[in-house]
């Protein structure tokens, strides 16, 4: 048991945590990161199935912080795998020095502020009690994984896997009867490799995912040459697109262009791969007719690829517009299910029953299994908040003020939590931006505000409830215009049952929220309250 105090207390030791124990020590703070996991990655870290990788351009998909460190790592692929990710994020942690402040294999279970004294009380399952000044939580966005609720789950003799847990030293699933419950980014990717091992694979799917092809590709040499030769105009390019990702984006709507060059845009777009294929017109997320549009053109090639009819019938996304739940980036995803060993499962016309020692029962069917894989995905940018006890002023629990949906000032503070900061919060743009982009921002906006704070004798600085409560306002119209509301994504929390649906990402675009963090620190921090010691 050890405890401690310090100026920081960091939660989490992935993108975020690393980066912000660095940026602490260059502002002459002592600083702590606690991680559950027993190493730095994050996501990265605990994401280790089959398949896994990044759907952003890796170059992009990086620290620019330090122009050694952006210089010497070299990317290998258009979409990193997640080993690659991982060995990069422990690289920065190596290189920089940054492993004698974390504390691994600790989970933060509570973190309560004192307000007499300003200072944050963080404990952990080791039994350790820390103080902090400050309290960061960059706990991530997909940390805290869901398992589904099947009758009888516990009955299964074999193992049962969660793609965000999943084993140290992977899984060989050679000659095994294999289910997979999920067809989000997670189950897109592992159902191919997974495909390629098991003697045979059953996928049962609730919802149809709409998919693109990655067309990944190994780096040539100059390719990467010429990048780097001009990274940081590319990173300043970066912020200033409304994803932070260097997208070839359309300009016009649909309606807009000319009929025969819109086709040829998107088979172009579906050439090239990659997340690109949204952003063809400006109006696709918008727009019902348009939207309807690009899911036509997707669907014409799903029905192209997989041959049985039945199957394609069931894997066919026809009920919500393309992009309103994730939109997945595949290799052979569709072409798997042309394979003599893949079933696919339609739980809508027949539901999981239960599970028996040896078996998977729905409605209608029984499947034979030796081993089940849920990628089943996350309880969503709140789950791993709200899975620490955050207590604020008066005692009061982060988790009963989210009651209702989450409340933020920016996605980075919250009222009634003084001198707690949250990386890519709810109300950010979180995971609907280049998710390294728009850490390295907030773990600089916060940098920035606590050199401020201490630059200028304060020693709280608190959201205020009228700004936080126009934030959210803000955040929530942004939503409202838009076709995201039509379908059930966690985006909206709508993957947990009793979880309050709130669309929770930040809409307005990362270079407009930027902007808008950036005049709020402008105008002296804007919006929060201020406490100066007596
Ligand atoms: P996702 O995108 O939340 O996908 C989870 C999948 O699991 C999705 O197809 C769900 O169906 C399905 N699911 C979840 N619970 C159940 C139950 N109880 N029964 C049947 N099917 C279920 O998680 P991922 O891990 O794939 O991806 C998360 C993000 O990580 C991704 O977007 C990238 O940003 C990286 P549903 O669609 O809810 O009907």
């Amino acid at each position: 048991m050890s405890g401690g105090n310090f100026d920081v207390i960091i939660v989490g030791a992935g993108f975020a945590g690393v980066y912000m124990l660095h940026r602490a020590r260059a502002a002459g703070l002592s600083a702590v990161v606690i991680e559950a996991g027993s190493d730095v990655g994050g996501t990265w870290y605990w994401n280790r199935y089959p398949g896994a990788r990044c759907d952003v351009h890796s170059l992009e998909y990086s620290y620019s912080f330090d122009a050694d460190v952006q210089r010497e790592w070299h990317w290998s692929e258009r979409f990193a795998p997640q080993e690659e990710i991982l060995g990069y994020i422990r690289h920065v942690a190596d290189r920089l020095d940054l492993r004698r402040d974390i504390r691994f294999d600790t989970r933060v279970m509570g973190a309560t502020f004192d307000a007499d004294h300003a200072r944050w009380t963080v404990t952990t399952d080791a039994g350790d009690s820390l103080t902090g000044s400050y309290c960061v939580m960059a706990t991530g966005c997909l940390s805290n994984t869901k398992l589904p609720d099947i009758k009888g789950i516990g009955d299964f003799a074999g193992p049962i896997y969660h793609t965000g847990q999943w084993p140290q030293g992977g899984v060989d699933f050679t000659g095994q009867r294999v289910g997979v419950i999920g067809t989000g980014s997670s189950g897109i990717q592992a159902i191919p490799c997974i495909a390629r091992q098991a003697s045979h694979l059953t996928v049962f799917q609730r919802t149809p995912h709409y998919s693109v092809p990655a067309r990944n590709f190994q780096f040539p040499e100059d390719y990467i040459a010429d990048w780097k030769a001009t990274y940081p105009e590319r990173r300043v390019q970066a912020r200033n697109t409304r994803v932070g990702v260097l997208h070839d984006f359309g300009s016009g709507t649909w309606d807009e262009a000319d009929p025969q060059w819109r086709v040829e845009e998107l088979e172009r777009r579906w050439i090239k791969g990659g997340n690109n294929f949204m952003y063809a017109f400006t109006d696709v997320l918008e727009n019902p007719e348009t939207n309807r549009e690009i899911a036509d053109f997707v669907r014409t090639k799903i029905a192209e690829i997989v041959k049985d009819p039945a199957t394609r019938r069931k894997i066919m996304p026809m009920d919500y517009p393309i992009g309103t739940k994730r939109l997945c980036i595949d290799t052979d995803y569709y072409a798997t299910f042309n394979r003599e060993n893949v079933a696919l499962v339609d739980l809508r016309s027949e539901p999981f029953s239960h599970m028996t020692v040896s078996a998977m029962v729905t409605s209608t069917g029984e499947y034979p299994l030796d081993a089940l894989v849920c990628a089943t995905g996350y309880d969503a940018i709140t789950g791993s908040l709200n899975a620490i006890a955050i207590r604020g002023r008066d005692g009061r629990l982060l988790r009963d003020a989210w009651a209702d949906g989450p409340r933020t000032y920016l996605g980075l503070a919250v009222a009634g939590f003084p001198n707690l900061f949250i990386v890519t919060g709810p109300g950010s743009p979180s995971v609907f931006s280049n998710m390294v982009l728009s850490i390295e921002h907030d773990i600089e906006w916060i940098g920035n505000c606590i050199e401020w704070m201490r630059g200028n004798g304060v020693t709280t600085i608190e959201a205020d409830e009228d700004a936080q409560s126009a934030w959210v306002e803000h955040v929530a119209s942004l939503a409202e215009g838009t076709l995201f509301t039509q379908a059930n994504s966690w985006y909206i929390g709508a993957n947990v049952p009793g979880k309050p649906r709130v669309f929770m990402p930040y809409l307005g675009g990362v270079d407009t929220y930027q902007a808008k963090c950036r005049e709020v620190a402008e105008h002296g921090y804007r919006g929060f309250h201020v406490g100066k010691a007596r």
